[in-house]
């Protein structure tokens, strides 16, 4: 089974991949972490597999190609390996495999290389997206409406589970944690804290409301899970709700986590 941490630059996934897998590891799940990030250079974990192994960014820096570029046609060019990625992961055999993702989310969340690349991976196996949504974009309610549809661009491209979390949740005032993410699934709540912000106002307020609208109209919203690293109890909940999700059979939506909670 595999899981995906996919989010911004920074937002938190190579830290939590490494703390994720201690938490699941101290019940007794067996896991691996694959680095799927070609232009890392430090890693806060000691990878089971590493796509470093199969391309060097700097062969496309010498094509011509500068950083973004490169990073890009380093992840293509990866289905040229999914086979043997896969057979590395099978030897090791894990109950879990959780994929570090690079923060260039163009990746995955417009382009066609990411999905292809982490499908012809996980093949056949089950498998769930976390996507993190950095606690930087939580200080306003306008940029949580951005951050929102970026998540579910994202969920849009993959068609797989997600659970969309809230990185870095000890960073947050506790009003936002006990009172405001709680009640962000509510049909309407959104729209309400954008009428009441004094930031936002004209198009912007227009734009916004019209986004949030959408984001519920289409059913997106699931209950989003605060996390932290220095909050084990959170990370048990992230690990509660992939297991839930990861043995349910539905093809495709945002989970809930409200029973969880
Ligand atoms: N306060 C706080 N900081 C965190 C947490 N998780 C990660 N960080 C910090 O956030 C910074 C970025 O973390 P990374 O794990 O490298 O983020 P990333 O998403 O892998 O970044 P890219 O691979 O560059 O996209 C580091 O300084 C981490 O120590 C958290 O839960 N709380
Ligand atoms: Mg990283």
């Amino acid at each position: 089974m595999f899981i995906i941490l996919l989010g911004t630059a920074g937002a938190g996934k190579s830290t939590l991949a490494g703390e994720l897998k201690s938490t699941m590891e101290n019940t007794g799940a067996n896991v691996a972490i694959v680095n799927f990030d070609p232009a890392a250079e430090k890693l806060p974990y000691d990878a089971d597999v590493d796509v470093r192994d199969y391309v060097k960014i700097e062969d496309f820096f010498d094509k011509g190609l500068g950083p973004n570029g490169s990073l890009i046609s380093a992840v293509d060019s990866l289905i040229n390996y999914s086979d043997k990625i896969r057979e590395e992961i099978d030897k090791i055999n894990p109950d879990f495999t959780i994929i570090d993702t690079p923060g260039q989310l163009e990746l995955f969340a417009y382009r066609v290389g990411g999905p292809l690349v982490l499908n012809s991976i996980i093949y056949n196996e089950k498998s769930v997206v976390i996507f993190l949504m950095d606690s930087i974009f939580f200080d306003n309610p306008a940029n949580i409406v951005s951050i929102l549809t970026l998540a579910s661009s994202v969920n849009t491209r993959f068609r797989k589970p997600q659970i969309n979390v809230v990185s870095k949740s000890d960073l947050l005032d506790k009003e936002l944690i006990d009172e405001i993410i709680p009640r962000l699934h509510e049909d309407g709540y959104l729209e309400s804290l954008l009428r009441e912000s004094k930031d936002i106002d004209g198009y912007t307020l227009d734009l916004s409301l019209s986004l949030a609208k959408a984001l519920y109209a289409s059913g997106y919203f699931g209950h989003i899970l605060p996390i932290s690293i220095f909050n084990e109890l959170s990370l048990r909940l992230l690990y509660g709700k992939i297991q839930e999700v990861l043995t349910e059979s539905e093809d495709y939506k945002i989970y809930d986590n409200e029973n969880n909670l």
